[in-house]
């Protein structure tokens, strides 16, 4: 598909918002002329970097539109209760990769390497026939196996000039990061020998801190006023001291460069005019206006988001680019397509950006998948799945047996409206990265469709319990009102069962 202008992308927009869509629900058995349902469907696993759910339209967003990723909602099946089980990067890619919680799998926390001698489900993937292929985002410190394919982004990477490993070869290239993977990932598509079928992981750096949008998107967003959260003044009143002690919050923890108040230091002479054409008039006027206290704190809001959305908007647009691909080469059928990202996020909730925590924003993960022949247009579950899931999600689609040591659970059933009778009715978490970068205390937990409880630990010993029905934005932990006795013992009993099904032994009061 031509790129867009940034004119006919808010034309678009526009139009999306306006129009309620029909869609025809198609059945899972064939219709006339169509072909058979091919044994090993083809897998492309789209994940971006920090989307957290509540900035997409098709779960509501307040403050923005994805016309592009809502189609595969639209299309297929969006999932209300997806959830990661440590809420940061590698961990959570090594979760994806090998099926075992991050205890297991050797990655607690985004300094651990990934040992990737492990049995994968790329690896498992080919044994079973597929061809595989990495393009994008990869941040696990070795390089990647089990690929047939591979060019990942060094560590974070960069958002303006990226280089990128290709199969061990560095090559730098000029442009911006999320139209340079999608081109990537279009060519390995367009271009491989098409006699296998094949799993394509075509993953995102943005909209990862430090929110850097692409050329076309600088200015979107500029003429409005992007709504705040109700909480963006959070004092923490009756929680502990783990909020409180955080260091993530956009009052204080926000650089100059998170705030676009200095330009990122790799632009091309083009880039950094457009980039100071976009942002000086805007840096000058707030420098003139001299913003204190809460004032100060709604700019930084409104600084934040808007970049973080931009560069949202060129990952729609992008996975546009894929999508119209798989329609016009006639693959969209034969093709489970997934989005999510790593984690989620925190847009001003609770007073703060980054993850970590097991509380609401930054535990839930966006999940749409589609795949005509099997999954209902529009539907929606609330089951409770995982990133544990996905690589026994794959092997099934696969027809490959899962090896009894990966500790997740097909989705296959869900996405078929058939969710099994013994499905999942609780989901355990564990974040271990503290001391470290935003100070978010070290914790496990459980959660339940209504209920979540945390033990916070390492240097501190507390308890929180959440009632998501009455509570939604986690404002009151109620883990000492009698009220509530029963839950706790019941949850304390689930966790420590989950703790064991999970094979956990990681002392909480270590
Ligand atoms: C960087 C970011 C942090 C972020 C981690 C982990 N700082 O250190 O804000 O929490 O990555 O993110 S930055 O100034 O370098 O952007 S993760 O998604 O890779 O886990
Ligand atoms: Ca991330």
């Amino acid at each position: 598909m031509k790129r867009q202008t940034r004119r006919e992308f808010l034309r678009r927009l526009g139009y999306m918002a306006g129009s309620a869509a029909t869609l025809s629900i198609l059945p899972s058995c064939n219709t006339t002329g169509q072909t058979a349902a091919p044994k090993q469907p083809n897998i492309i696993f789209i994940m971006s970097d920090d989307h957290a759910s509540h900035a997409m339209s098709c779960y509501g967003s307040k403050i923005n539109e994805t016309p592009n990723l809502d189609r595969i909602a639209k299309e297929g099946m969006r999932f209300e209760n997806s959830f990661c089980t440590n809420s940061i990067c590698a961990p959570c890619r090594a979760v994806i990769l090998t099926g075992k919680y991050s205890h297991i799998n050797g990655v607690k926390d985004n300094r651990q390497k990934f040992d990737g001698s492990q049995q994968t489900f790329p690896k498992l993937l080919r044994e079973a026939g597929y061809e595989t292929a990495m393009i994008g985002k990869w941040h696990l410190k070795t390089d990647p196996t089990g690929f047939d394919y591979w060019n990942v982004l060094p560590g974070q990477g960069r958002y303006y000039n990226p280089q990128m490993i290709e199969m061990g070869r560095r090559k730098n290239y000029t442009g911006y990061v999320t139209d340079i993977i999608t081109d990537h990932a279009l060519k390995w598509l367009k271009e491989r020998s098409g006699d296998k079928p094949f799993c394509l992981m075509y993953h995102h750096k943005a909209p990862h801190r430090a929110w850097e949008p692409g050329p076309e998107y600088l200015t979107l967003y500029d003429d409005v006023k992007i709504p705040e959260p109700d909480n963006l003044f959070d004092d923490y009143a009756n929680r502990g001291r783990a909020a409180k002690e955080q260091d993530m919050s956009i009052a204080k923890t926000m650089n100059d460069r998170d705030l676009k108040l200095v330009a990122p230091r790799n632009l091309t002479p083009g880039q950094k005019r457009l980039w100071d054409a976009a942002y000086e008039p805007k840096n000058e006027a707030f420098r003139r206006a001299n913003l204190q206290g809460k004032d100060l704190v709604r700019w930084k809001y409104q600084r934040y988001i808007k970049d973080y959305l931009r560069c949202i908007a060129s990952v729609d647009e992008n996975v546009g680019r894929v999508l119209d691909y798989l329609d016009e080469s006639g693959l969209a059928k034969d093709t489970v397509v997934f989005y999510t990202s790593d984690q989620g996020f925190y847009l001003g909730d609770h007073g703060w950006f980054d993850k970590r925590f097991m509380y609401e924003e930054s535990l839930r993960m966006p999940l749409a998948v589609r795949y005509p022949r099997e999954i209902k247009a529009g539907s929606v579950s609330d089951e409770i799945v995982l990133n544990l899931d996905f690589g026994v999600t794959f092997l099934d689609f696969a027809g490959a047996p899962a090896p009894a040591d990966m500790q997740g659970e097909s989705m296959r059933r869900v996405l078929q409206g058939k969710t099994p009778g013994n499905w999942r009715t609780s989901m355990y978490y564990h974040y271990y990265e503290y001391p470290a970068v935003h100070s978010v205390k070290r914790h496990y937990g459980v959660r339940t469709k209504r209920y979540k409880l945390i033990h916070f630990y390492h240097d501190i010993d507390e308890w929180e319990l959440y009632d998501l029905q009455k509570d939604p934005k986690e404002m009151k932990n109620v883990h000492n009102d009698p009220a509530y006795a029963d839950i706790v013992r019941e949850l304390r009993a689930e966790l420590k069962q989950l703790r064991e099904k999970y094979k956990e032994t990681t002392d909480p009061v270590a």
